[in-house]
């Protein structure tokens, strides 16, 4: 068996190493939710990771929810993204883009001309967002029409299509937390009475169709997805029967031939052990027929943990969080088995290099 820090290759993707830098939100993007140039240093400097997953970056306007979250749907944007991952390959690092649309995390003062976000249905959740004015209440969302839904389809293939002209090695489209493509596939949430809601071969319809429109769009080789099938977060309510529901999600995946599918183990940033379920059982069915694919898993991972799930064949990579956030060489202090620093979570959302690029490596204890 490999080693948490010898090289893979999944679809298109390589990587130096099995350490992946989850995807984080940071709220830092400029005006027009432009990527800056502070944000190509934080990701330079974090380069030694297997391969870095950008923080969620929202696919069009309306798919935003939180302050200064970046997106990939305008010019500036892109152009933005271009000099974050040239920064991180000049780094000798890999990069893939994270697509995401909240959908009805969101408040009306972040939508396009004030108006309602948008879901699968007409409820709020009961959540907050991250606004101008602090922390608020999620507005009341607008049940998506069944005509709407092909363009929301195709704002994630124009994205990953800006994501691959910016020079990103892949995408990862977000289909956990919450968001819209998991308002989509719970029935705790989706209250749909079309063919996009109901029995799970519905409720897995939208999803579906944006990795197919994703994968015609850029290959399947550098197309990955975050699920989460069991995390409380958002108000995603537990789906009555989540290993059903994900089992056959991953049936129909799997025919794509995706570079790989990341999965958050239990409540995202908490309990790994949260609600029983087989993991183990979704990466058989994914793995089955395509053994290339990449099975990537995420949340509260130590350093033992880590070399045991990759030693043990259980997952071909693990992503690490919060441990990237304060540890930009995280790589190497793992692999010497060195002390981490402990991430500063006032800083974790908003601001400047105070928390984000100033954290200290082995080399350059100092540099804070
Ligand atoms: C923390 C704060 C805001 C957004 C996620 C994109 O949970 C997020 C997120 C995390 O996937």
């Amino acid at each position: 068996m490999p080693t948490l820090f010898d090289p893979i290759r999944f679809g298109d993707l390589t990587a130096a190493n099995r350490v992946v830098m989850a995807p984080l939100t940071r709220d830092r993007a400029g005006p027009g939710q432009v990527p800056t140039p502070l944000m190509a240093s934080y990701y330079a400097q974090r380069a030694s990771a297997g391969m870095i997953i950008s923080e969620a970056t929202q696919v069009s306007a309306s798919g935003q929810g939180y302050l200064d979250t970046p997106g990939i749907h305008s010019a500036e944007q892109v152009e933005g993204w271009r000099r974050v991952v040239e920064a991180v390959h000049a780094h000798g690092g890999r990069m893939v883009a994270q697509l995401w649309h909240v959908g009805r995390i969101s408040h009306v003062s972040l939508q396009p001309g004030g108006v309602q976000p948008v879901s699968s249905t007409a409820r709020a959740a009961r959540a907050k967002t991250y606004t101008a004015k602090g922390f608020e209440d999620v507005s009341a969302p607008r049940a998506l029409a069944l005509e709407e839904l092909p363009g929301i389809v195709a704002s994630y293939a124009r994205a990953a299509g800006n994501a691959i002209a910016a020079g990103f090695d892949g995408v990862e489209v977000h289909c956990a937390n919450g968001y819209l493509l998991e308002q989509f596939l719970r029935d705790s949430i989706n209250d749909r009475s079309d063919e996009y809601g109901g029995p799970p071969e519905n409720r897995i319809r939208l999803p579906v169709e944006v990795m197919k429109a994703v994968v015609a769009e850029i290959g399947a080789g550098r197309t990955g997805i975050r699920i989460s099938p069991v995390t409380p977060v958002n108000d995603a309510k537990q789906d009555s029967d989540a290993q059903g529901l994900f089992g056959l999600y991953m049936d129909r995946l799997a025919p794509l031939k995706l570079a790989y599918v990341h999965v958050i183990e239990g409540a995202t940033g908490g309990a790994r052990d949260l609600v029983p379920f087989d993991y183990e059982a979704l990466r058989r069915r994914f793995k089955q027929d395509h053994p290339g694919g990449a099975w990537i898993v995420n949340n509260g991972y130590t350093r033992s943990l880590a070399i045991e799930a990759v030693a043990s064949g259980r997952a071909d990579l693990v992503a690490f969080g919060k441990p990237f956030i304060s540890n930009p060489d995280l790589v190497r202090r793992l692999q010497l088995d060195a002390p981490l620093n402990a991430p500063n979570t006032a800083t974790f959302y908003g601001g400047g290099a105070e928390g984000y690029t100033d954290y200290p490596t082995l080399e350059a204890p100092a540099l804070a």
